[in-house]
This record gives structure tokens, sequence and C-alpha cells, in this order.
């Protein structure tokens, strides 16, 4: 651990570790107490990766927690009695006991968004988030974690890659805690850091000891102002250990002894108490005012949650579905000139027209289906169906002319697609739109052609 940042800095740090654990803690208790309604996740021995990274962000900053990051909600400024409350199921909790864990979120003063329990899927949404704020021009970075079993899904490949191409302000925390349930690390990636996964899409990355607070926020922080300063997402990998099972269920007995002790040694609150002292920042003075403030507050909280009323029965059927304004109202924050903000419409008017439309020949006998592949038998096709696909099967030849007049250069073509009726048609229910009324929509393997007006004129 190195000396850097301000005695406040140290001290806070600190301060917020021991308040996760002491959180966690106490809910231990509440859930042998059979206070906990559903499942209670640890963080023991990760209190340092919460902590260390949330501390990085600026007020307005966003962030997104997995079940392990309690640490982070305190330092974006939870109350511990939402955190109570809410694995209680109480009715004065953030979800009014609707939903458990840290199943919650605050988008109008914390900016934090609800976790979401399909892993990976906060990715691509707070990117989305970093994005926005970009759009809005508030340099705002957004910030979520994921697991070592969870950057084995598919979606935070696609998410991280999608972040990288939009450059947006978003910082990845990888919490590599070796374990993914019961699955070892080793087991699922074939990798010695999981950083180097950031090379596949061309992004920064870092590898840090999770267990060290100081070196977690400095990388974290450097990140962060990386991100902010326009230079695109960046992934930390933050090398830890779950103390204990998946969750209170789990007695982990598949997590061989050595690993457990040689982690148990380095428990992240000891080793910075060690630091603290040894450059004269922590005495026992200090370290007791900590212990009883902590105390005195968790006292408080923990009635203040334990006094908080179930909610009433007939409220389970209220708020279930998002009924409209009078659910929340959603408005837009317009914190730039609307103009600014809105890109001028598009002044060209598409045209299409497709050399060799129409020309296959259906399994059926009739012309070219609408898919490719499709099969429509010739008893499903109504009468108008069949004049479209006649007059369409003319097309091909006034197409030709059109492009040739225009000296245009039509993208690929594929014969067999016939490709300017965008309509989805079934077996069962041959098209009833008129191909005319549809919008054409350009695609890159569609064949192409932009024509004057006149020119589609003269293909009707
Ligand atoms: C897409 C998806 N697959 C599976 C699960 C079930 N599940 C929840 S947590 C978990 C293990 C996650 O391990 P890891 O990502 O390493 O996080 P850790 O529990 O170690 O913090 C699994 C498999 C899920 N929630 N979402
Ligand atoms: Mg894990």
């Amino acid at each position: 651990m190195k000396k850097e940042l301000t005695r406040q800095q140290y001290l806070d740090l600190y301060y917020f570790m021991r308040l996760n654990r002491a959180v966690e803690d106490m809910m231990v208790k509440l859930f042998r107490q059979n206070k906990i309604v559903g499942g209670l996740y640890s963080s023991l021995g990760q209190e340092a990766v919460s902590v260390g990274t949330a501390y990085a962000l600026e007020k307005k900053d966003w962030l997104a927690p997995m079940i392990r990051n309690i640490g982070a909600l305190l330092v974006k400024g939870v109350p511990p009695r939402d955190i109570f409350m809410q694995h209680m199921a109480k009715y004065d909790s953030p979800t009014k006991g609707k939903d458990g864990t840290s199943h919650f979120g605050d988008l109008e003063n914390l900016h934090i968004v609800s976790p979401i329990s399909m892993l990976g899927d906060l990715i691509p949404v707070m990117t989305g988030v970093a994005m926005a704020g970009r759009y809005l021009g508030q340099k705002i970075v957004a910030m979520t974690w994921i697991g070592d079993g969870g950057s084995s899904t598919g979606v935070f490949h696609e998410g991280l890659n999608f972040a990288a191409v939009q450059k947006a302000p978003f910082v990845l925390v990888l919490e590599n805690n070796q374990w993914a349930y019961s699955t070892p690390v080793k087991r699922q990636v074939p990798l010695e850091n999981l950083a180097d996964r950031a090379k596949a899409y061309g992004i920064s990355s870092y590898s840090v000891d999770g267990n060290d607070v100081v070196a977690v926020y400095t990388k974290a922080k450097e990140a962060v102002d990386r991100a902010r300063n326009g230079e695109g997402p960046i992934l930390i990998e933050v090398k830890t250990f779950r103390r204990l099972g998946h969750a209170q269920h789990d007695p982990a007995e598949y997590v061989p002894k050595e690993m457990r002790a040689y982690w148990e040694a380095r428990d992240p609150i000891t080793l910075y108490e060690r630091f603290l002292t040894s450059e004269n920042l922590l005495d026992e003075k200090s370290k007791k005012e900590i212990d009883d403030k902590i105390e005195k507050l968790l006292s408080v909280e923990r009635d203040f949650a334990e006094n908080s009323p179930l909610p009433p029965a007939e409220f389970a059927a209220e708020g279930v579905y998002c009924s409209g304004d009078d659910c929340h109202k959603i408005t837009p924050k317009w914190q730039r000139p609307i103009a600014e903000v809105t890109p001028p419409k598009s002044s060209v008017a598409a045209v299409w027209t497709v050399k060799g439309f129409g020309s296959g020949k259906a399994s059926g006998g009739g012309s070219a289906p609408i898919h490719f592949g499709d099969t429509q038998k010739h008893e499903h096709q109504t009468e108008a169906v069949r004049d479209q696909k006649q007059k369409d099967a003319e097309v091909p030849e006034a197409a030709t002319e059109i492009m040739e007049a225009r000296n245009a250069k039509p993208t690929k073509v594929a014969a067999k697609v016939p490709v300017n009726v965008a309509v989805k048609v079934s077996a069962k229910s041959p098209v009833k739109t008129p191909a005319k009324k549809i919008a054409p929509k350009k695609s890159a393997n569609s064949a192409v052609v932009h024509a004057k007006p006149a020119a589609r004129k003269a293909r009707r």
C-alpha cells in the first residue's frame, strides 16, 4: 500500500469497509433470527472492492451494484436502514417490501440503478446510462460490477464490445473472487488474468489486488478519470476471494482448505489496519471512536428497521405492474436546448429498385415468396397477392433501365431475394399490405438503389 491520499480519504476508506462488514454481520444475525426474507449474500473479505471502487466516483456518477456490493451502496449514501428493511421486506423499504436483497435503485437522488439478476445484463444498461450522460453533456461516469462467473455470459461480451465501440464513459469492475457458486475460475476461463479479456475489445484494463483497498481505489480513480476524459470504457479485474458460500445456505465445502487459509490471512480490513497504524493514520483512540460510531449508528438503524411494519396484505396486488403516470412519471430532462440534441430529419427520400425481384419460383409454383426459403402454397395466395406478385415480377427490367439511366451502382443483388417488400409474411397469412406502402429499409445486404421520385413512379 502506498501513501498518496489525504488523511480523511484514508480514514473514509477504513470507515466504509468497517461499516460494510458490520452491516453484513448484523444481517447474518437477523437471518438467524428468521427476520430476513429470502437469501442473504455476503461480501466478507471483499469489502475493499466495493468500497475502493465506489469511492472513486463523484456524487453525480451512476452505479449499479451486484449482490456483493453493499459497500458501494453505503459509499454512495444509502442509509443502512434501507438495506436492512429491504432484506426484511419491510413496508418502509425502498421497494416497500416488494423485493429483497439489494434489488432497489434511486434514479432521482443517488443515481443508483437496481441490480438485474441475469448476470451481465447491467453491462449494456450501464453503457446506456454512460452514453446518455455524455449525450446530455453531464460528464458522468457509470460503473457496475460483474463476477468471474458473470464474465462468461454472452451479454458480458456484447455489452463490453458495445461500450468499447461507443467509447462510453463506463468502468466495469470484474470481481474475480475465484468461485462462481461451486465452479472455480480455472474451470471456466483459460486465462490467468481476466483483465486480458479487455484486449478483445480494444480497451484498457487493470489487474489489481482486491484485498488492498488503497490499490483498488487508486486504480479505480485512474479508470474513472480516464473514462470521464473520453478514453472510453475500462475494465478493472480485482483479484479477491469469496470467504463464505454463494449465500447463507451454502457451506462451500468444495473450497480447498489451503486456499481459504491463504485468503483469510489476507483479510482486507486487517491488512489496512496494519497499514494505517504503521503510517500513523490510526491509533487505538481513533479506532475506538470509529467502533463506537458504527455501533451506535447500526443500533439506531436496526431498531428503525425492526419497528417498520410488514406491508399490509392488500398491498400485495398493488404496484406490481406499472400503470403509467400514477406509478412513476418519466419525463425527459432536456439539460441542453432541445434543438441541440435533436438530430435533423433526413431530406433523402429513399426508393428501392431491385434487379431480379420476383423472378424466382416458389415451391408451390407461383412467383417467389416474400421470404427467401419460404414455401407458401398456391391455395394460400389470395387474388390480390397473386396480382401483386405479377406486378412485382415486371420490375426487373424497369429497375435495370432506371439504374442504367442514372448510372447508379447497385449494391449486391441476391437474385433470389425479393427485397422491396419488407413485410413479414407467413404461410398462414400471405401479404395483406401492398408493397408500395411499406417503408423501405436500408440494409447492406439488400439490393438497394436510390432513385429519384420520378424513377419510383416509372417502376409502378
Ligand atoms: C445469466 C445468469 N446465469 C446464471 C445465474 C445464476 N447465478 C446467480 S449468481 C451465480 C454465480 C455467479 O458467480 P460470479 O459471477 O463469479 O459471482 P459471485 O457469486 O462469485 O460474486 C449464478 C450462476 C444468473 N443469475 N444469471
Ligand atoms: Mg465469483
